[in-house]
């Protein structure tokens, strides 16, 4: 009896080392993921941690680059699904136009992961989870440290405030949110003024190129520079200094993100403050995709612990940085 066991096991054995996928199924999920681009230093860091919290929990991980292009994020996702890969997650570009590609995925029975931002569609069963920042609480925490500011409080008692904001990709969560939250404070503070508001796409060089033509349009009339990441600041810190102006002290500066780049900015005095938004999403994301497989319920949204760092807590603060 004890011999025929172990014949149908070993047979049992030797059939599934035949079929690989078999094998690898049961041993190895399979997450594809759709990235942003490589647009700031933020998704860098984002990037690799989740390429190291896969290796780490030894999830197989497709890994896919859109370039900032919702049409190639729509591709990869198509591509996941035609894999069958046990998980999508995905960090979408845009808000909107998510529907169709969505329902593929459900139709398939794919369970899909939102990561870092949203997305905005009427049937809500189109995603499962949502791990991220509060984007607009980001925004609201910039507005709110500039307005305690002190050089700010004194300008403010003698006159008006005047801001230009760098958006982010034009229809990205990010961008909407930290506009709203930043708007929702000032609303209160009759002096504080948004003079100019326009995209920079969350890179450097677009932030310079765009304060440039703030700078030739308003010149010295620019008090505050909001920027929607630490990059494009970064890229509007030197169109200032070639205007002959002092970032940090003729326009005081915050932006969001708190990358290294802003602490070193903050060191050197050029940028006043940066709001947290942390990137380090890969150990949070590969506890959902296994929680998922594994069939357990998983929170419907996730929303990541962050702080904001002035520029006195900058020298302080850098060495504990991780990104
Ligand atoms: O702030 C920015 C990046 O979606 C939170 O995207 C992310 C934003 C981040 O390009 O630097």
């Amino acid at each position: 009896m004890k011999s025929v066991t172990f014949k149908v096991a070993s047979a049992v054995l030797v059939f599934l080392a035949l079929i690989p996928g078999a094998v690898l199924a049961k041993d190895s999920i399979v997450l594809g993921f759709s990235q942003v681009g490589a647009e700031s230093e933020w998704r860098t860091a984002n990037t690799q941690s989740i390429k190291e919290a896969a290796t780490q929990e030894g999830i197989t991980l497709k890994f896919s680059d859109a370039q900032q292009k919702q049409e190639n994020q729509i591709k990869a996702i198509r591509s996941f699904i035609a894999q069958r890969v046990n998980v999508i997650a995905f960090s979408p570009v845009v808000e909107t136009g998510w529907e169709p590609v969505l329902r593929e995925a459900k139709a398939a029975r794919i369970p899909v992961i939102l990561t870092d931002r949203a997305v905005s569609v009427k049937d809500e069963s189109l995603w499962l989870s949502f791990l991220g920042s509060d984007f607009v609480e980001e925004g609201r925490r910039a507005a709110k440290w500039l307005v305690g500011y002190a050089p700010i409080q004194e300008l403010a008692a003698k006159g008006e405030v005047n801001i230009v904001e760098l958006q982010g990709t034009v229809g990205s969560a990010p961008a909407i949110d930290r506009k709203k939250g930043f708007e929702e404070v000032l609303k209160d503070q009759p002096k504080f003024k948004i003079i100019r508001s326009q995209t920079g796409d969350f890179t450097r060089a677009k932030g310079k190129e765009v304060m440039e033509a703030f700078l030739k349009a308003e010149g010295k009339k620019i008090n505050v520079l909001y920027a929607h990441n630490d990059d494009m600041a970064i890229g509007a810190i030197q169109a200032i200094e070639e205007a002959g102006l002092k970032p940090g002290k003729d326009v005081i500066i915050v932006s969001i993100d708190a990358v290294k780049g802003a602490f070193e900015a903050m060191i050197a005095g050029k940028l006043n403050c940066t709001v947290e938004c942390n990137p380090q999403l890969g150990p949070q994301l590969m506890r959902l995709v296994k929680d998922v497989v594994a069939g357990k319920q998983v929170p419907r949204r996730i929303v990541t612990q962050e702080s904001v760092f002035p520029q006195e807590s900058a020298a302080r603060e850098f060495p504990n940085r991780k990104y």
